[in-house]
């Protein structure tokens, strides 16, 4: 079996934000270790794969690109409705990108499953000189919509582990989560039946001695 393909548990995992905020770049950093000072314009959707070690168990991220432009909101949409996790990104060079992310909480919100983790990356720290966007700013903002802030440079594979790493812990707690109760539901619903076959056979026992 090959390498890769040894893993526990695939997780789906989504970039969206403005155009030219770096999701290409990250994913690029991220998945395969590279950057690239030119930008190519995504079309549509791209993904690549990480695994990761989660608690002794290896976690297979895909890992979606989406194109930060309207015009592709139809292709994309399908895209939020099948992601467990979804990485907010915004230029800290860029103040209209921050801006935007009320605009791309609200697509989460609309298109996304409602227990979909969410993780809020300003990119670009190494052009710090030329930041619009304060740290504070952008941490209140994240605390406001109850969700975790980081920040990055596509250039810096090192400052790219933590907010991946914290988005798959989130997907995996809420999975467990959702599993542990499905089994509960489950357990629950035998002793309710194991209860109403009780109950079923009791007028008959009392036919029986009447
Ligand atoms: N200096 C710097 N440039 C970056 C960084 N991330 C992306 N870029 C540059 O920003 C431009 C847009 O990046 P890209 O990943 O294509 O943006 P996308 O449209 O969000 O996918 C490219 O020229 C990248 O080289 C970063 O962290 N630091
Ligand atoms: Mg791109």
């Amino acid at each position: 079996m090959a390498l890769s393909a040894r893993y526990d548990q695939l997780i789906r995992l989504m970039l969206v934000g403005d155009q030219t905020v770096g999701k290409t770049c990250l994913l690029c950093q991220y998945a395969n270790h590279e950057f690239h000072d030119h930008h190519v314009t995504t079309l549509g959707v791209d993904f690549r794969v990480r695994l990761i070690e989660l608690d002794g168990r290896m976690i297979k991220m895909q890992i979606w690109d989406t194109a930060g432009q309207e015009r592709f909101l139809a292709i994309t949409k399908q895209y939020y409705t099948r992601a467990q996790g979804c990485i907010l990104v915004f230029d800290i060079c860029s103040r209209s990108s921050f801006e935007s992310l009320a605009k791309w909480l609200l697509y989460v919100k609309m298109y996304a499953q409602k227990d979909t983790a969410v993780i809020i990356v300003g990119n670009k720290t190494d052009l710090e000189e030329r930041r619009q966007v304060a740290t504070a700013t952008a941490q209140q903002f994240a605390d406001e919509n109850g969700v975790m802030y980081f920040e990055t440079s596509a250039k810096d594979l090192k400052s790219l582990e933590k907010p991946f790493y914290e988005l798959c812990r989130q997907v995996v707690d809420a999975t467990n989560k959702s599993l542990n109760s499905a089994q509960n539901n489950d357990t629950l619903s035998l002793e309710q039946d194991k209860d109403t076959s009780k109950s079923d056979s009791s007028p008959l026992t009392k036919s029986k001695c009447c």
